[in-house]
């Protein structure tokens, strides 16, 4: 049964669950949800993540909504490289780095940093310079600790989860001044963008602003 994901390309939560996808070499469809869209998404999708977010991902019966949760399905269900590696002690770290991204990096980066400077320059209104300014002493203090705990991937010698939910947050970042003067502080985590940015699941799932 092929796997249906549904969500959008801008997504950065899309973006993760289909590089795990690509990197599983899963063939699957893609079904475009815009959680933005005036109105709402369709109200049928709220019977697949009653939360009204992107993404959710179908399986034959199965129905699955978190990306964490989508991408560990993605991981145990399907043959294919492993992107999570033998031992609890080393797959604790890859959980550990998931949860520092989705708490710690991705709202201050992606939205207090990339949405506010794209909708200033959308609008012509001036950015909340205070909330910016927050906004990247809590983005510099996680790239921090994220190099600290970095081997030549995220989680340590292998591509895992980790890398593919960074990535798209990356990405978005360094579509701003804020966001390359950061990553350009950490030369090892620069290094490890060089390694995973090149891989052809990123250049598969481009943002649409790319
Ligand atoms: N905890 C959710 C987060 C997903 C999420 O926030 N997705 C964003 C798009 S990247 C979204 O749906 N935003 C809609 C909104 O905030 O209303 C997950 O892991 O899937």
């Amino acid at each position: 049964m092929k796997p249906v994901l549904y969500g959008a390309s801008y997504s950065v939560y899309v973006r993760v669950a289909r590089l795990a996808l690509i990197e599983k070499k899963i063939d699957h469809d893609l079904v475009e949800i815009d959680i933005f869209a005036e109105g709402g998404p369709p109200p049928d999708y709220l019977k697949l993540q009653p939360f009204a977010r992107i993404p959710a991902l179908q399986h034959g019966d199965v129905t699955i909504y978190e990306t964490g949760a989508i991408t560990r399905y993605v991981e145990e269900a399907f043959p294919g490289p492993s992107l999570l590696p033998e031992t609890p002690a080393a797959r604790a770290r890859v959980n550990q780095v998931m949860s520092v991204l989705d708490h710690y990096l991705y709202r201050p980066l992606v939205w207090d940093i990339y949405v506010a400077r794209d909708e200033a320059a959308k609008t012509g209104e001036a950015a909340d310079e205070a909330a910016i300014t927050y906004a990247i002493f809590k983005t510099r203090h996680c790239l921090k600790v994220l190099e600290e705990g970095a081997g030549d991937w995220l989680a340590g010698t292998q591509l895992t989860l980790a890398d593919l939910y960074a990535a798209p947050m990356i990405a978005y970042g360094l579509k701003t001044e804020e966001g390359r003067i950061l990553l350009a502080e950490r030369p090892r985590l620069t290094a490890w963008w060089e390694r995973i940015s090149a891989r052809p699941s990123m250049a598969a799932t481009k943002y649409p602003t790319d």
